[in-house]
């Protein structure tokens, strides 16, 4: 065997989260630093909250908890886990002056009036899966305050529109745990390296793959589909696609996010707003779709120009490759 170089013997460890901030934020010459440990903060509740579900089969986290959330569904034990483990290390961070979650029902205030950020967040997003051991995640958007410093956050702060975010992105607890953020310019992916205890840029300047072959939706609720969504799901399986369907938003979105592909949430006769969240799960990640050159529509336009009126309030969800959505919404 030749002998390694000196460089091979040591090779980099890779750019750190930290690191990746930093840089990133020597180019906004009028950024202070609030955002980057927002960032930070982030992240830390993420290491946090992967332990706590790598260790869930060992401890009691795992299964259901007895109780309801504020939208009538069965609590996870790792649901309010998650909840808490967020909402204070954003409380201890500082720089989050109120946070919205799908757990509770109205704006859970900081204490840091002086925060200049507010965050919508679902703290764990396809927390049945847990105890089948699929991938599950946390869904975050990040806004800047319209309401005065020093003073307490309201309701407009959440309600500003999706365009009005200024960072979002999620957290993958799968085979490997990743955080994928936009602050505007492009979507970078961060994987957890649990040895070194920091995330690792892994995925540099992600593009969404303008064209797919991967269409995510559960087909047992097909028959209370729009027609129009039910013509594309006839359309997919004419044309060879491969149907890949986990039941958890975020290990679908990422997955095609990465090879090309689309989900679909449609609203249904029952659900007629559909089923998923518009300010903790539908905005952050058509933020994240349209800036790696992907498209998100409710199926009458951009998900992101959708005027929010209500802090729990649903919308339908067609996001991924550019021109899947736009097939599936003129279909
Ligand atoms: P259904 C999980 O509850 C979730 O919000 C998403 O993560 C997932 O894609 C969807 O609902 C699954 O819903 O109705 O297909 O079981």
């Amino acid at each position: 065997m030749s002998p390694k170089t000196a460089q091979e013997l040591a090779l980099p460890v890779g750019v750190t989260l930290d690191r990746f901030i930093m840089a990133s934020q020597s180019s906004y010459p009028y950024a202070t630093g609030e955002l980057s440990q927002l960032l930070r903060d982030i992240a830390l509740a993420g290491k946090i909250i992967s332990r706590e579900i790598n260790r869930a089969g060992l401890v009691d986290i795992a299964g259901g908890n007895g109780t309801e959330n504020v939208q009538g569904e069965n609590q996870q034990k790792l649901d309010i886990v998650a909840n808490i483990r967020f909402i204070r290390a954003l409380k201890n961070g500082g720089e989050v002056c109120a946070i919205l979650s799908e757990e509770d029902e109205d704006i859970i205030h900081t204490g840091n009036d002086h925060g200049k950020y507010v965050v919508a967040m679902d703290p764990l997003d396809g927390s049945s899966n847990i105890d089948v051991n699929v991938s599950i995640g946390t869904i975050f958007s990040i806004y800047r305050r319209v309401t005065p410093v020093n003073g307490p956050a309201s309701t407009k702060d959440f309600l500003q529109g999706g365009r009005k975010q200024v960072a979002a992105g999620y957290i993958l607890y799968g085979s490997s745990t990743m955080l994928v953020y936009s602050t505007g310019e492009g979507v970078n992916g961060f994987t957890y390296d649990h040895s070194l205890g920091e995330f690792i840029l892994s995925h540099k300047h992600i593009s969404s793959p303008s064209e797919g072959k991967i269409y995510s939706v559960n087909e047992g609720h097909y028959n209370g589909y729009p027609s129009f969504v039910q013509n594309y799901i006839t359309f997919c399986k004419d044309n060879g696609y491969s149907a890949r369907y986990i039941g958890s938003l975020v290990g679908d979105f990422h997955r095609n996010l990465l090879k090309g592909g689309i989900y679909l949430y449609p609203s249904t006769v029952k659900d007629p707003k559909g089923k998923l969240r518009l300010l903790y799960e539908c905005y952050p990640l058509a933020f994240i779709a349209e800036k790696s050159g992907g498209k998100a529509s409710d199926g009458f336009g951009p998900v992101l120009d959708i005027i929010p009126t209500s802090f729990h309030q649903r919308s339908p969800l067609y996001v991924g490759s550019g021109s899947m959505v736009d097939q599936v919404v003129k279909a």
